[in-house]
């Protein structure tokens, strides 16, 4: 997960009608890139790179490309190269260019040489090259094809080299190398963060297991390589999502295809409670799931249900087994191509073919069957486990009406200390979540309370990566937050039922503040993901310091603004004095200005309510993060790493970060 200022995205156009048709071509995607890239921040930049590698992917998947390499050049520009067939570069008919030509302007021509091809339809993906091509203040594409070099360049869009050969080759090599600067007209920011490439090619290596993607950040000071090349693929993939969770015993893997439709599913039970399902369609993360998702819960429910019937695995007990105690301590990756795929849902990311549900359930079901029959080892310790969470099922189930008999968790009797705002319709209110009672008075006082309500919470919350569900329902101040937020939790969750629609965490920015926010993201992570999904989370950034002069007060959020607002009062103070004659000297040793007090926040509660207002609740003024789930696989994992039982991983990840600790908020 990464977080994006908490602004619009895009580039602030506006869809009037009368503008929309007479745009064409390169020209359109210029004006409105936000339309074919999402956004034109950090994440709509780092597209301009996947949308490339998906094309060499898609070689890959036709059978013609095992070698990609990506590399950020020094001066920040990036080059694709891969060992397919070639960008063909012979004349077009219908465009009478040479196919190259059409492929780098004109807008989805990449689909027009090759109807059988997983392309992605709908999806932020699959929008071409010739988008990238748009967006970059210039581009280069080298094609090894018939023993020859050819060499194209394009500025913004426009051809200024044609096709020309620029060398021979001795041996049938083929492979197309593209180099894009992107354009700083168009981008908000235009350095790529080699973490967000790699763990974007890391995914793809994982889902590919017959492609080595090769990584190199080349620009000055942070130079760094890699190479992903993992011929388990998936079952390899879910031993990284589990990090250091125990398997309970060796991946279980179905390859297949069904109804025209790929199917590849691996998957394991850990010693842990939480169920971690991953699924993929044309190498795109579902994160909403849908068919594809469905297939393979029905099927590992059927089956397994009928295997512990089969083998009398249920004989002493009364429990009946659903599909969630199936899931318990499940970490499974379900990886689909589909023609045309559909999709649907708030962010579009959920599949919605029917065909494909039948495809992954039918294969799951005739594989899995199989493999219990093989392995009744396995079946045996996958029934007993899920015994196991039935049990505690019924035990959570106990601990939830206990719960509801004291109020906490219904949503129409909210929690004592929360102080709700006046508003009532979701779209227009937020919620604080304050670390600490004196904080969270000061939040109370300092808010506007028409709209933002303040629920200040005690100490630490329950590590819910570490516990189990009845023992989280248990925890109070876990209890005050699902019955603040009235959208329940887990199976139950609904998000048209939220009462808020931002959900702001507000603490310390210490070790302890960054913990507490770690906890409560895991909570929301594990148990409301669909809030994260939807960016309804959002991180507060309170300052760090206050410059006071006089009765003049400056807040700086980090020590480059702290600097940046001393050297301004530096110069004032400066030309103030050459004015004056008395030359008092104005400095002290360490060249300071004298009158100047630099005080540390330590905490929120340092900060009066008006201040807290002004630096960190007022929208106007305020800077708040949203949170995004970049990277279904990655955040898992970070999650895992930073709550889980591991002490060494945690302890690179934060050496690692550690000069980004402002922004350590996963
Ligand atoms: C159109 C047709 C063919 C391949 C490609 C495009 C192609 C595009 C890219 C972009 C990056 N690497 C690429 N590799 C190939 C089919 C070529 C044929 O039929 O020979």
């Amino acid at each position: 997960m990464s977080e994006q200022k908490g602004i619009p995205n895009g580039n602030g156009n506006d869809y009037s009608a009368s503008s929309i048709n007479v745009l064409k071509g390169l020209e359109a995607v210029r004006k409105r890139p936000a339309m074919y890239i999402g956004d034109v921040g950090a994440r709509g930049l780092h597209h301009l790179i996947n949308e490339v590698v998906d094309n060499s992917i898609d070689e890959a998947l036709a059978g013609y490309c095992d070698t990609i390499s990506v590399v950020i050049n020094p001066d920040n520009s990036v080059t694709v190269e891969d060992n397919g067939r070639g960008i063909p570069v012979d004349i077009h008919e219908e465009e009478q260019k040479s196919a190259l030509e059409v492929v780098m302007t004109v807008l989805h021509a990449g689909g027009k040489f090759d109807k059988n091809s997983y392309k992605v339809s709908g999806g932020l993906h699959g929008v071409g090259v010739s988008v990238v091509n748009a967006l970059s203040e210039w581009m280069r594409v080298e094609v090894k094809r018939d023993k020859k070099i050819y060499f194209m360049e394009f500025k913004r869009g426009d051809m200024t080299t044609p096709l020309k050969v620029i060398g021979k080759l001795k041996e049938d090599v083929t492979g197309t190398k593209v180099t894009f600067m992107p354009d700083d007209e168009i981008f908000k920011t235009i350095n790529f963060k080699y973490d967000t490439v790699t763990a974007r090619m890391r995914e793809l290596a994982y889902l590919n297991r017959n492609v080595s993607i090769a990584c190199k950040d080349t620009r000055e000071g942070s130079e760094e390589e890699d190479l992903f090349h993992f011929k388990g693929g998936l079952v390899e993939f879910v031993a990284y999502m589990d990090g250091s969770r125990k398997p309970l015993h060796k991946t279980i893997y179905i390859e297949g295809e069904r109804e025209n439709t790929p199917v590849e599913v691996a998957f394991h039970y850990n010693e842990e409670f939480s169920e971690n399902i991953f699924s993929y369609v044309n190498n795109i993360n579902t994160h909403e799931g849908g068919t594809h998702l469905v297939g393979f819960k029905a099927a590992l429910t059927r089956t397994l249900n009928s295997y512990a019937a089969k083998n009398n695995l249920l004989k002493n007990t009364k429990i009946t087994l659903s599909g969630d105690d199936f899931r318990e301590g499940l970490t499974a990756i379900i990886s689909v191509k589909v023609m045309e795929p559909q999709f649907e849902g708030q962010t579009k990311t959920k599949l919605g073919n029917s065909e494909t549900k039948s495809a992954v359930e039918t294969l799951v079901n005739e594989k899995l069957a199989e493999f219990l029959e093989e392995n009744p080892g396995v079946g045996k310790k996958i029934v007993e486990k899920s015994l196991r969470a039935a049990e505690a099922r019924e035990a959570a189930r106990k601990a939830r009406d206990l719960a509801r008999r004291k109020n906490a968790l219904d949503s129409f009797d909210l929690p004592g200390k929360l102080a709700d705002c006046s508003i009532t319709d979701p779209e227009h209110c937020e919620v604080y979540i304050v670390e600490g009672d004196s904080a969270g008075g000061s939040a109370k006082q300092g808010r506007d309370r028409r709209f933002q309500a303040i629920l200040p919470l005690k100490g630490k919350i329950l590590n819910v990566e570490k516990a189990k569900l009845h023992k989280i329902l248990e925890n109070n101040e876990i209890q005050a937050i699902i019955a603040a937020m009235g959208c329940g939790i887990d199976t139950e969750f609904d998000l048209a039922k939220l009462r808020y629609g931002k959900l702001i965490l507000m603490t310390d920015a210490d070790v302890d503040g960054s913990h507490i926010r770690t906890l409560l993201l895991t909570f929301l992570y594990r148990y409301m993901k669909d809030l994260i999904i939807t960016g309804k989370v959002y991180i507060a950034q309170p300052p760090l310091y206050k410059v006071k002069k006089g009765k003049e007060e400056f807040y700086a959020f980090d020590e480059k603004e702290r600097d940046e607002i001393l050297k301004r009062l530096r110069a004032n103070q400066r030309k103030a004095t050459s004015t004056e004659t008395d030359g008092t000297e104005e400095y002290d040793d360490e060249g300071n200005i004298k009158g100047v007090v630099i005080s540390r926040y330590k905490g929120l509660g340092e900060m009066n309510p008006l201040q807290l207002w002004e630096t960190t609740m007022n929208p106007e003024t305020r800077t708040i993060l949203q949170v995004n789930l970049e990277n279904a696989a990655d955040a898992n994992r970070l999650f895992e790493v930073l709550m889980g039982d591991d002490v060494e991983p945690r302890r690179l990840f934060i050496e690692k970060n550690a000069k980004y600790v402002r922004n350590l908020d996963i």
